[in-house]
C-alpha cells in the first residue's frame, strides 16, 4: 500500500444484503455464498482494467479529459507508474476483486526505444509482483497495445509496412514475458487496427494471411517459454477501423480454423462489441460456445443511442442475467472471467465514481447469476426447448442425426406420408413472461 491511501474515503466493500442503502456495499455479491456448487466469487471471476481504471482521462472528441486522480502526478516517469501500480492495488483490494487485466503501455510509459520500455515495464512489474504477492489478487490477463503509437498506424501485424510487423512482435514478445512472470491466466489479442479503412489501399488476402502467421509467432513462442495460459482472440466489428478482421465471433472462428489455430485460441467477448456488430451479447456467447471456445467476458454494455463503443458499466440486469445463464450453461469459467472492460462517464470524474461504478457492475452480475440460476432450477425454459425439438429424439429425426437417412429414403418417407405433421407455436411472449418472473 502507498503510505498515504489513494483512495481515502474508500473503506473494504463488503457484502450487507438486499435491504443495505450503502452506496459502499453489496446487495447482491456475497463472494462466499454457494450456488450450483460454487462460490459467487468462484462463478463471477471479477477482474478490474488497468487502461479505463487507471489510465483513461475521461476525454471525448470534443473535450479533454476530466478524471480527478490525485496519486497520479499526471506525468510520464517511471516513478509515477509505480505509485499508480500501488494505487490500483489499494482500490482492487478494498473492492475484494480477485483479478486484474493489463496493456503494456498502460501499465509503464513508452520509451524512446524498444529497450527502453521494456526497461520501464520491467520497474513497474516488480511492483506488481510485489503487490499481488501481498494482495492474493491475480492476473486475469496480459495484452500488448498495438494502437496508440502512430507507428501503428496502418495497423500492426497488418502494416504494409514489414518493419511494423517486427516491432509489433518484439512488443508481444516481451508482454507475453511479463505475463508469463506475474502467473497471467491468460493472454489477449485484440487486433487494435487489424483491418482497413478503404480497400482501394488494402490487400485484404496478404494482410489475413500476416495476422496468421503472427499468431503462429505467438503460439510457437509460448511453447519456448513455456506459458500455458489461455490465448484469447476479441472481436469487435470496427472503431478504430471501419473494418476489424476479428469482426465477431463467427469471423474469428472461421479465422482461427482457416489458419489452422482453432486448438490454440478462445474468445474472449466483449458485450459492447457484439452490439456494434449487431448482433446481441448471448448471440456471440452461444456462437462461441457451440464452437467449445468461449473462455472469457470483457463485460460492460453500450448505448442503444449511441453508435459507438461507449464502454458502460454493466447495471442492465436483463442482460447479465442472459449472459449468465449461458455461463452457467457452459459449466462456469475456467482460465476467463469477467472483465470489467468499461469506463465511468466523463461527468463522474471523481475517484469514489470508480468504486461505485464497480460495485454496480459487480452487483449487477451478482444479481443476474442469482436470476439465472433461479431459472435453470425452475426449469420450464430449459424443458420447452427440450420439447420443442422433440421430433429429433426418436423417428425420422434421430436417423437424420444419426446419418442413417439420405435424400432416397427421406423422399420415400414423405411420399408415405404425404404431409408433415402440424407445427406447434413458438410462444415468444410466454418465454419473455417467465424470464420475468424472475428479474
Ligand atoms: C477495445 C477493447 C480493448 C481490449 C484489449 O475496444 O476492448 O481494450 O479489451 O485490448
Ligand atoms: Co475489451
Amino acid at each position: 500500500m502507498p503510505e498515504q491511501p489513494a483512495f481515502p474515503e474508500l473503506p473494504e466493500i463488503s457484502y450487507e444484503g438486499p435491504d443495505s442503502k450503502n452506496p459502499l456495499a453489496f446487495r447482491h455479491y456475497s463472494p462466499g455464498e454457494v450456488i450450483e456448487g460454487r462460490t459467487m466469487r468462484d462463478h463471477l471471476r471479477f477482474s478490474v482494467v488497468y487502461w479505463h481504471t487507471f489510465r483513461n482521462p475521461l476525454g471525448d472528441p470534443f473535450g479533454v479529459g476530466t478524471a480527478a486522480r490525485p496519486w497520479d502526478d499526471g506525468s510520464s516517469s517511471v516513478e509515477n507508474a509505480r505509485r499508480r501500480a500501488r494505487a490500483a492495488f489499494e482500490f482492487m483490494e478494498k473492492l475484494g476483486v480477485p483479478f486484474y487485466a493489463f496493456h503494456d503501455r498502460d501499465l509503464a510509459p513508452e520509451g524512446a526505444t524498444l529497450r527502453e520500455s521494456n526497461r520501464n515495464l520491467d520497474a513497474v512489474v516488480e511492483v506488481l509482483k510485489e503487490e499481488q504477492q501481498r494482495t492474493g489478487i491475480r492476473l486475469l490477463w496480459g495484452t500488448a497495445c498495438l494502437f496508440v503509437h502512430p507507428r501503428f498506424v496502418h495497423g500492426a501485424s497488418t502494416s504494409c509496412n514489414a518493419d511494423v510487423f517486427a516491432y509489433a512482435a518484439a512488443q508481444v514478445k516481451k508482454a507475453m514475458e511479463i505475463t508469463h512472470e506475474l502467473g497471467g491466466e491468460g493472454y489477449t489479442f485484440w487486433g487494435g487496427r487489424e483491418g482497413y479503412t478503404s480497400l482501394l489501399n488494402t490487400d485484404l488476402k496478404r494482410e489475413l494471411d500476416h495476422l496468421g502467421r503472427f499468431l503462429r509467432m505467438a503460439v510457437d513462442y509460448r511453447r519456448r517459454i513455456g506459458f500455458e495460459g489461455q490465448f484469447y482472440i476479441e472481436p469487435k466489428p470496427k472503431e478504430p477501423t471501419k473494418h476489424q478482421y476479428d469482426s465477431d465471433a463467427a469471423a474469428c472462428l472461421n479465422f482461427l480454423r482457416e489458419y489452422d489455430l482453432l486448438d490454440h485460441f478462445k474468445l474472449n467477448i466483449e458485450t459492447n462489441h457484439a452490439t456494434l456488430a449487431g448482433h446481441t451479447v448471448e448471440h456471440e456467447l452461444e456462437t462461441a460456445i457451440a464452437a467449445g471456445a468461449l473462455g472469457s467476458i470483457d463485460a460492460n454494455m453500450g448505448d442503444l443511442l449511441l453508435g459507438w463503443d461507449t464502454d458502460q458499466f454493466p447495471t442492465d440486469i436483463y442482460q447479465t442475467t442472459q449472459v449468465m445463464l449461458r455461463v452457467l450453461g457452459m459449466g462456469g469459467f475456467t482460465s476467463g472471467g469477467l472483465n470489467f472492460d468499461a469506463k465511468v462517464r466523463r461527468e463522474s470524474f471523481e475517484p469514489m465514481d470508480l468504486a461505485y461504478a464497480h460495485i454496480a457492475g459487480m452487483d449487477t452480475f451478482a444479481r443476474g447469476l442469482k436470476i439465472a440460476a433461479a431459472i435453470r432450477a425452475d426449469g420450464r425454459l430449459k424443458s420447452f426447448v427440450r420439447e420443442r425439438y422433440a421430433s429429433w429424439d426418436s423417428g425420422i429425426g434421430a436417423q437424420i442425426e444419426s446419418g442413417e437417412a439420405d435424400f432416397g429414403s427421406l423422399e420415400r418417407y414423405m411420399l408415405e406420408k404425404g404431409e408433415v405433421d402440424p407445427n406447434s407455436s413458438g410462444r415468444q411472449e410466454f418465454l419473455e413472461n417467465i424470464i420475468n418472473q424472475f428479474v
